[in-house]
């Protein structure tokens, strides 16, 4: 009898752990499917890339000569979500036997754990640390830092090792980066795909479903097959990554690439998998085509960032998300969305973000983020936008970076100290300031920039939680030196401020 091998939308690769003994008379099962498209209003170009990619994934595994069942959104009898469509296909194929490498969402995990078929759920395999290597090393420890979980893997992997010894002597040369804004840049960033004629069709059934979701669908330049995909990385790693470490944090008014990959949407649904991209960057090193400092870093954020993310995400449970230790529950003003802001720094941010389903790790961090956090936003609402508008969005890598990173919605679990910084951050890594209409260097009084007013208001907010916290002390002492006039003005200015922003106000 065949059994179903159910491939996910972002499960798109042939190594996987589902479809390692695939045999004749197995059927794959892919669809596509309302529930999915639109647990989110997900970014029109983050649909179109997946779809696109399905499709072209499973015109491969056919010429491969392996028998697929392919349920596309407008087919009239697709019963909308993904449980429907395996009872569907079992009765069609007269199985009840389905292999399934898990997803990366509780919410579909849960799903599928409740359907009424035999379903084994395989370790998704595409990671460096299986879930329980995480789940090990985490046991027992106060605290669990990214930089001693990074280690191990560049050992386990053999990355940027002489032997026992890290590359270069050192294991993390983060000193050398964060150049602030280069001015120019000498990349002429991704590489853009033209939409062939699956991609077309695509296209079209996004804009007529999703046209109204916030984002802007085309131009449409997303490769969507590991072909592309991997070409996509060579240009990155020969024309980029030398440059990737200095300015990885730098943010720029008319530059939204600048020197970043730009491959997390394709890691994440499979066309591109981590070892090689790393492999692909050590390559570069060896040659002397890349410096360590680029390429450490750069392999950091996948062997380390990425997969620490994800073991948090696991490790903590499908309640995870839900944590709002810091008990904010202001409301997302309008102006993530679209809606005017003076603020240049996020109306440059979220217009990038519309147009091309990304921002980078800083502005996603130090704008759109510290602002949230700052305001007060209530977490899962941020969770819910940061889902909604990014090509590389999915539950397991968002919720320890929102809620946990961005947020310190975890109560500190993933960072020692928020990620707070007033205007003056922004102003050192990018060029918005000049072309706002606050003043940065203002920090009270008529034309001051939001973020140092409501950098005090949250310090004082969460005086209690953090001024024992010795990485704040600092902040604390340079607040309470100011004059008590000067304090009381900066934090009802704030006040007003957020009340203005939550009645809707062109802030
Ligand atoms: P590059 O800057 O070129 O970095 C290379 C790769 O490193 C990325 O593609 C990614 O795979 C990995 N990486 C770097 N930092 C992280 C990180 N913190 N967590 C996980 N992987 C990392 N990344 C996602 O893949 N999906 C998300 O939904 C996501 N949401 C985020 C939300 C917030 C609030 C923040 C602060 C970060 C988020 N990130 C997310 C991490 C990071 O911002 C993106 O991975 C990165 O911007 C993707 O762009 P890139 O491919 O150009 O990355
Ligand atoms: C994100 C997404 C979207 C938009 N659509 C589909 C789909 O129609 N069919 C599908 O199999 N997967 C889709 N996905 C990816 C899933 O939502 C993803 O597998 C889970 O969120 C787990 O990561
Ligand atoms: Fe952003 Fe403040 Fe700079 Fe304006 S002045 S761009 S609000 S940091």
């Amino acid at each position: 009898m065949s059994r179903l091998i159910l491939v996910l939308g972002d499960q798109l690769t042939r190594n996987l752990s589902a479809l390692e003994d695939l045999g004749a008379g197995d059927v794959v099962l892919m669809a596509e499917v309302m529930e999915e498209a639109s647990y989110v209003p997900h970014h029109p170009k983050k649909i179109a890339f997946l779809f696109a990619a399905m499709r072209k994934f499973a015109a491969g595994l056919r010429e491969e000569g392996v028998e697929v069942r392919y349920v596309t959104l407008d087919d009239s009898e697709n019963s909308g979500s993904i449980t429907g469509e395996l009872l569907r296909a079992a009765e069609a194929y007269g199985t009840d036997e389905v292999i399934v490498t898990q997803p990366g969402e509780w919410r579909l995990i849960e799903a599928l754990d409740d359907c009424p078929l035999r379903l084994t759920q395989r370790p998704d395999t595409r990671f460096v640390a299986k879930r329980s290597e995480f789940e090990t090393w985490a046991e027992g420890r106060s605290e669990l830092r990214m930089e001693w979980f990074y280690r191990e893997m560049r050992k386990k992997t053999g990355l940027l090792m002489d032997g026992d010894d890290p590359a270069g002597g050192q294991w993390n040369f983060d000193h050398d980066n964060r150049k602030a804004n280069p001015g120019e840049i000498a990349y002429g960033g991704p590489m853009q795909f033209t939409p062939d004629e699956i991609t077309e069709d695509v296209l079209d059934l996004v804009e007529a479903r999703f046209g109204d979701n916030f984002g802007d669908l085309r131009p449409f330049w997303f490769a969507t097959d590991q072909g592309e995909a991997r070409r996509a990385l060579t240009r990155f790693v020969k024309e980029a990554l030398p440059l990737f470490g200095d300015y990885q944090d730098a943010m720029l008014d008319e530059e939204a690439f600048l020197y970043h990959g730009i491959i997390g949407l394709y890691l994440n649904a499979g066309l591109l998998e981590p070892l090689e991209v790393c492999r692909a960057a050590e390559e570069a090193y060896r040659s002397g085509d890349a410096p360590i400092n680029a390429v450490e870093g750069f392999i950091r954020q996948i062997i380390g960032w990425r997969e620490f993310i994800r073991g948090i995400y696991f490790l903590q449970g499908p309640d995870y998300a839900q944590r709002n230790e810091l008990g904010h529950g202001r409301s997302l003003p309008d102006f993530y969305w679209g809606a005017e802001t003076k603020m240049r720094c996020i109306s440059r941010t979220v217009a990038q973000t519309r147009e091309n389903a990304y921002a980078h790790h800083i502005q996603r961090l130090m704008v759109t983020g510290n602002f949230a956090l700052l305001a007060g936003i209530e977490p899962q609402q941020v969770q819910h936008w940061y889902m909604s508008v990014y090509a590389d969005a999915y539950e397991w890598v968002m919720s320890a970076n929102v809620i946990g990173m961005s947020q310190f919605a975890d109560g500190g679990l993933m960072a020692s100290k928020p990620y707070v910084s007033s205007g003056n951050y922004i102003a050192k890594m990018s060029d918005y300031c000049k072309g706002c209409a606050y003043d940065v260097k203002t920090k009270v009084g008529e034309g001051a920039c939001p973020f140092n007013l409501l950098y005090w208001a949250f310090l004082d907010r969460h005086r209690e939680r953090f001024e024992r916290n010795p990485r704040m002390a600092q902040m604390y002492a340079t607040f309470d030196r100011m004059d008590e006039e000067k304090r009381e003005a900066v934090l009802s200015e704030a006040e007003t401020f957020l009340n203005r922003m939550a009645q809707g106000a062109l802030v």
